[in-house]
């Protein structure tokens, strides 16, 4: 399997509540490798675009809300399989859904305040990791 990249955010829930460490752990002990991390304020404009695709979804003003109400952590994660291992470590969207032992089912609040987003595909990563990062700033 090659190797691959793709998107993280560590989000407002858990920036709040100081368990962005605690997250880390859970992507590194998959075999995810952190070969980008910044920790920003997100504006409105770049949470519309950042979820343009739920444009029209009624949940999409209440997740931009969410997601500039506090500080997240922009990430972007190496390794084999990488898209998929995220999602995997990460849980189904709403927590009570999500398999035990997964990030979503031990720290998410709510299917709004899941704590983490991760790239639904290796497309969708390239995309991603290009709205927030500069090539210069992955140090794999
Ligand atoms: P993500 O994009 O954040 O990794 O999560 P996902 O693929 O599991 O979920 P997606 O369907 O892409 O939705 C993006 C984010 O919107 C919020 N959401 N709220 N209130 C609701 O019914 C609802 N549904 C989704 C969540 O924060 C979700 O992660
Ligand atoms: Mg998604």
């Amino acid at each position: 399997m090659a190797t691959e990249r793709t998107f993280s955010i560590i989000k407002p829930d858990a920036t709040k509540r100081n368990i962005t460490g605690k997250v880390i752990d859970r992507l590194e002990g998959a075999g995810l490798r952190v070969i980008a991390s910044k920790r920003i304020q997100m504006t409105r404009e770049q949470a519309e675009g950042f979820y343009g695709v739920h444009r029209e979804r009624p949940f999409f003003a209440d997740l931009c809300d969410f997601m500039t109400s506090g500080p997240v952590v922009v990430q972007v994660l190496e390794g084999e399989n990488a898209v998929a291992k995220n999602r995997e470590v990460m849980g189904a969207t709403n927590p009570a859904d999500a398999a035990p032992g997964t990030i979503r089912a031990d720290f998410a609040e709510s299917i709004e305040a899941n704590s983490v987003h991760g790239s639904d595909a290796p497309e969708t990563a390239a995309e991603e990791i290009k709205f927030f990062f500069t090539e210069q700033e992955l140090v794999g």
